[in-house]
């Protein structure tokens, strides 16, 4: 079979991927050369998804409680489920909570059967928790949730400011698209973010901005710009209406040390080609949309727009982040960019044939919560979102779960946190299998094409969805025969957005035929400028829109801010890429990110354990002293859930405060205190199975080749047999140091797991032990001793997890003259194949050759 051209599972850059099926589960996995996001370049998350195809873990029929269920069983208690709540409690007592890792035509029947159907407008997605606030500034600025820049632009541009985005990590793609403009002509980089991140540490200028600071100094920005002269009067004439006293308000105050502003404000006025890439730094904060707002502002006000290599650039989070924004599945819109006025609902509700048209915008995600918790909501059918573990305060999101009289989860994955508060759990199909459209974050619709037959009793999200439906008896409106009609149905309907003068228009595809679908190339709404004609407002007008700078908050009981945020190899709540042995080198364990200087004041070590408390919950990580915080500061990772960890679950911690105008929750500027733990005994364990620990300080689980490495910490005794399956048994003990090794040797003599416990010295090397599970060949003594007896060159942490590239051999090539991210590679092959480590290693070679100027010197 010839490859199958697909998009990535993961963000929202949308790389086209060529997929070559290999067999039954199995497939070769490269970048499409043709598909203009990528160009045939994948990242690490991208190039390993042969390794999250497997079906380990799946969930693959539909279970009741814990007892698995015919489809028939599942459908009709749902149906029943929900007709009973409506009936007895009406329409509102039922809410969607839906994801933007449905595809289009996912949430296309999922918005319809709400708002048309049901009669509620509560169907709200996780991409609250991510372009809200983005959606909430560009309606205000624009009049209708349009971005208007494409990936041409970032190569087009002479300046790129990237606020709150770690690209290097989060869009890797778009980050390696930068760093090829930059070598070919010059494109200079700023990274606006409190951290120094890896992206921060290869950019021109870093500007290592106070939490919630970028209205301050965008403003200012925008400030200096007037006074220099830079304010493009003529645009601002012609296209954009001025809020009242807007120039009078506009504080000079950038917050910023004087000298990194002036530099800022030269690149910016020497380089009038501009885009600000956008991310979650912007977004998730109760000042969101004003930060959105402060960005387009200064682009309007410049007139940095609707010209090439030029404007303000949200860049999308999941793979169909913007699909979902497209169809409505947003509690504030009511469908295709429409809103909520008599007329509008009257044009969707002849369009759907509806008999209850919802009368009104429903909750936003953490008021759906809040309602459920209330008892107002009493059927919840989650979609392809684990909000047990995404959502903040996450212990109060469980007790609403928990509360909840009736919780429908579809997902692909058996256990999850949110699974395990489900009363019915429904198979979906995965990656791999599904087959429709998303949008990535430059509004190109691309095709997902399924690779494998669907596995078990999985079903498309957006055919469970039909099938509840004919259980209500809606069944005609949702008798759709395949994806290709959902997605025509859908383009039909944008031609309602299009009579109002909306952007948003797929008219062209509303008539595809099957085969026309199936081959669907690439194509991209609203053009290479879409506010081309002007701006879709009444008066054709964009808005500066007047926003302040935040009173700073302070908390002396907490008073440490807390960041939340991603990391490269691991996509959220872990349920697929926490499958990849290759993902999981690079942060095996969530860590506490601190200052040094603050370490010392709080009595943490490198490498120890820390308690982060705030006034909703705690947790507890492994701590990493690091310079790239800024004092005052810490970092935690979103990732971690109760599955893979015991205690490191981070939304345990951030309040429910939302930004008033998107609903988008404040997730990187929380008030928090840490305090430091010195456990008596570390472990860790190599097992093929899954295994929660209980009664232990720290655990967490990361995927090796051959099973499970569990990291352990704790006081007490430890039974460390218990954490061990059955078999033949070996052990040594050193009772003086509180050291105890065991290995298990299975039936057929191969190793099946080791453990290694101390109470005061060194852990051996993981690698190495984790290698010699599932090994017949496994010497004891030396699985005891946990090192091979001729020793193994120490390769050190995996920095490149393609070529399996450690550390020291790095180091060594640096001592061997390399001085540049190509030469380390051509000597060792580090980032030489999907390059997503290229800035790890860039940073190696400075700290390296840094280290032998030292000792030269
Ligand atoms: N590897 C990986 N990639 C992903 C994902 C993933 O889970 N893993 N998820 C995808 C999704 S859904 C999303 S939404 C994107 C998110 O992509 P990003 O937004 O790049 O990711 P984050 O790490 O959440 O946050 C970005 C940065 O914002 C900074 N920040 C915090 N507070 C502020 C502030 O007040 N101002 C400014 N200017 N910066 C601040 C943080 O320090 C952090 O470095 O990534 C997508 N890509
Ligand atoms: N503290 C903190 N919290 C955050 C963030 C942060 O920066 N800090 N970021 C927020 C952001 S931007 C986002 S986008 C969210 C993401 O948070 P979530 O959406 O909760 O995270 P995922 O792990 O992606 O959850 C997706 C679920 O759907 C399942 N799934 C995958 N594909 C399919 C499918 O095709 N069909 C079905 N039915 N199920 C599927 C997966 O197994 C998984 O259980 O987290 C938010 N939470
Ligand atoms: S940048 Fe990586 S994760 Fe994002 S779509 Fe491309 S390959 Fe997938
Ligand atoms: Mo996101």
């Amino acid at each position: 079979m010839g490859a199958i051209r697909t998009t990535c599972a993961y963000c929202g850059v949308g790389c086209g991927i060529s997929a070559e099926v290999r067999g039954e589960r199995a497939v070769a996995i490269s970048g499409d050369r043709d598909h203009p996001a990528n160009r045939g370049s994948l990242c690490s998350k991208g190039t390993h998804l042969g390794e999250t195809v497997g079906l380990e873990g799946r969930l693959l029929a539909p279970m009741i409680g814990q007892g698995e269920a015919s489809w028939d069983e599942a459908l009709d208690l749902v149906a029943g489920r929900m007709r009973d709540c409506i009936a007895e409690h009406g329409p509102d007592s039922v809410a969607f909570y839906v994801s933007g890792q449905l595809l289009t035509e996912d949430y296309y029947a999922a918005n319809k059967l709400m708002k048309g159907f049901i009669g509620s407008g509560n169907i709200d997605t996780n991409s609250r928790l991510c372009m809200a606030s983005a959606v909430a500034a560009h309606t205000r600025a624009f009049g209708e949730d349009v971005v208007p820049c494409s990936y041409d632009d970032l190569d087009a541009a002479d300046l790129v400011l990237l606020v709150g985005s770690n690209t290097a990590w989060c869009h890797p793609v778009i980050w390696q698209r930068l760093e090829k403009t930059r070598e070919r002509r010059g494109t200079r980089i700023v990274v606006i973010d409190p951290r120094r991140t890896e992206t921060a540490e290869q950019a021109d200028l870093h500007i290592p901005v106070a939490p919630d600071g970028d209205v301050a100094l965008f403003n200012a920005l925008l400030a200096d710009m007037k006074r220099r002269g830079l304010v493009d009067e003529e645009y601002l004439a012609t296209h954009v209406a001025v809020d009242a006293g807007f120039w009078d308000d506009l504080s000079p105050e950038s917050g910023i040390p004087d000298a990194i502003f002036r530099k800022l404000c030269d690149l910016v006025a020497r380089h009038p080609r501009t885009v600000t890439l956008f991310s979650q730094g912007a977004n998730q904060s109760v000042c969101g949309t004003d930060k959105g707002n402060a960005i387009t502002n200064f682009h309007l006000a410049t007139g940095r727009i609707n010209r090439i290599g030029a404007g303000p650039f949200s860049i999308t989070g999941q793979p169909n982040a913007m699909g979902g924004r497209e169809v409505g599945g947003l509690a504030n819109m009511l469908a295709c960019h429409l809103g909520f006025s008599e007329e509008e609902r009257a044009e969707a509700a002849a369009f759907w044939n509806a008999p209850n048209i919802c009368t009104g915008p429903g909750l936003k995600a953490v008021d759906m919560f809040r309602a459920v918790h209330a008892g107002k909501i009493r059927f919840l059918w989650v979609m392809a979102t684990n909000p047990a573990v995404s959502l903040p305060d996450s212990t109060f999101v469980r007790e609403a779960l928990a509360r909840c009289p009736t919780v429908v989860v579809s997902d692909v994955i058996a256990d999850t946190d949110t699974g395990r508060l489900a009363h019915v759990r429904l198979p979906a199909h995965a990656w791999g299998e599904k087959d429709g459209t998303v949008t990535n974050s430059e509004r190109r619709i691309s095709r997902q094409r399924a690779l494998f037959s669907p596995p078990g009793q999985t079903r498309a999200d957006w055919q469970i969805v039909a099938d509840v439906a004919a259980r209500m008896g809606w069944g005609e409106s949702f008798a759709w025969a395949n994806a290709a009609a959902v997605f025509r149905e859908y383009a039909h309907m944008t031609g309602l957005a299009k009579a109002r003068d909306k952007v948003l228009d797929l008219a062209v595809l509303a008539e595809m035929d099957d085969a026309a679908y199936a081959d669907m190339e690439p194509f991209k709404w609203g053009g290479e400028r879409p506010f081309a004609k002007g701006y879709p407002t009444a008066s054709g007008k964009a808005r500066l829109v007047a926003v302040t700078a935040p009173a700073e908050v302070t908390d002396p009981a907490f008073p440490l801010r807390l960041n939340t945020v991603r990391y490269r190899d691991q996509w959220h709540t872990m349920t697929r890429t926490g499958l990849s042995p290759a993902l999981s080198h690079h942060r095996p364990e969530p860590l506490l990110e601190v200052h040094p200087d603050d370490a010392s004041d709080l009595g943490l070590v490198e490498g120890g354990f820390g308690r982060v408390e705030t006034a909703h919950g705690n947790s507890v990580y492994r701590v990493s002293l690091t310079k790239g915080q800024r004092r005052g500061e810490i970092c935690v990772p979103m990732h971690w859930s109760d599955a893979m960890a015991g205690q490191g679950r981070s939304n345990r911690l951030p309040s429910q405060a939302v930004d008033p105008v998107s609903g988008q929750p404040g997730y990187k500027n929380g008030a928090a205190r840490v305090t430091a733990i010195a456990p008596e005994w570390r472990a860790f364990v190599v097992r093929r199975d899954v295994l929660a620990p209980e009664g232990v300080l720290y655990w967490t689980r990361s995927r090796v080749k051959t099973g499970w490495l569990y990291e352990l910490a704790g006081d007490g005794t430890i039974d460390l047999a218990a954490l061990l399956p059955d078999g033949e048994r070996l052990e040594v003990a050193d009772t003086a140091r509180g050291m105890r090794r065991i290995a298990v040797r299975g039936e057929d003599g191969a190793l099946i797991a080791a453990a290694y416990v101390t109470r005061s010295g060194e852990l051996p090397s993981r690698t190495w032990v984790a290698e010699q599970v599932g090994l017949k060949e496994a010497s004891a003594a030396e699985v005891l001793a946990g090192r091979p007896s001729t020793p193994l060159p120490d390769r050190g942490p995996i920095v490149c997890v393609c070529h399996g590239v450690g550390e020291k051999e790095i180091a060594l090539a640096v001592h061997d003259g390399a001085a540049a991210v190509a030469e380390v590679g051509a000597c060792t092959r580090a980032g030489t194949n999907c390059g997503s480590c290229r800035p790890a290693i860039a940073r190696l070679i400075a700290t390296f050759s840094s280290l032998e100027q030292e000792a030269a010197q």
